[in-house]
């Protein structure tokens, strides 16, 4: 018999800019408040040793190698991963604000293989539900442009977009956060939630 108390993984996935941050933040209150355990996890995770060298990279003050940085990116969702296990299995579920398929997407997006991207991520705890949030690039630009990270240029973050879009699989719903308010957008993705976290009391946990 399986545990009655599994916690779901639940992903926040999108283009930056998307307001992934913020529709984390409000789900883990959301089910708190409910009496449902939960936790915030954000990747990458800059605390770590390993999260200080990305940190330093993404501030664009140290080089990488592609495929080494990719590694790193990995490497720090894998050092996270047995405590992700034991916090789903003893019935917490987690929020993650980006996870596997930011690392596939971004990193392809420099021209790396997409399956080569994908290999190092095999064996991670499988998200129950992957939300990926849609906005136009008309409307990111109209809240207000990107900041001075690595990544946050208009033309890199289409060719993730288009990186995304080969990476919609069974357990990924999208939503569009077009033209919604934060408290819009987050009544969708509370029902999708409450929906999965259900359903994750009956199946076991599977891996990437
Ligand atoms: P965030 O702190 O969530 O805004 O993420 C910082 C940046 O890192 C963002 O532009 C997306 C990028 N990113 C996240 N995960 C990965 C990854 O696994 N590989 C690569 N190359 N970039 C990633
Ligand atoms: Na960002
Ligand atoms: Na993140």
């Amino acid at each position: 018999m399986m545990a009655a108390t599994r916690g779901a993984l639940i992903v926040l996935e999108g283009c930056d800019r998307v307001g992934k941050s913020t529709q984390a933040k409000l789900l883990v209150e959301y089910l708190t408040k409910r009496g449902k355990p939960a936790k915030l996890m954000n990747f990458p995770d800059r605390s770590t040793t390993i999260g200080k060298l990305l940190d330093e990279y993404l501030k664009q003050g140290q080089e990488f190698d592609d495929h080494a940085v990719h590694l790193l990116f990995s490497a720090n969702r894998w050092e996270a991963a047995s405590s992700m296990e034991k916090l789903l299995k003893s019935g917490t579920t987690l929020v993650l604000d980006r996870y596997s398929d930011s690392g596939i997407a971004f990193s392809s997006a420099k021209g790396l293989d997409f399956d080569w991207c994908r290999n190092s991520d095999a064996g991670l705890p499988l998200p129950d539900l992957v939300l990926f949030l849609q906005l136009s690039q008309e409307e990111s630009r109209a809240r207000g442009g990107y900041g001075q990270e690595r990544y946050e240029k208009e033309q890199f973050q289409a060719t993730v977009r288009d990186k995304f879009s080969r990476l919609q699989q069974d357990n990924w719903t999208v939503v569009s956060a077009e033209q919604k308010s934060i408290e819009e957008l987050q009544c969708e993705l509370r029902k999708l939630v409450d929906a999965a976290v259900k359903s994750a009391l009956n199946k076991s946990l599977g891996h990437l």
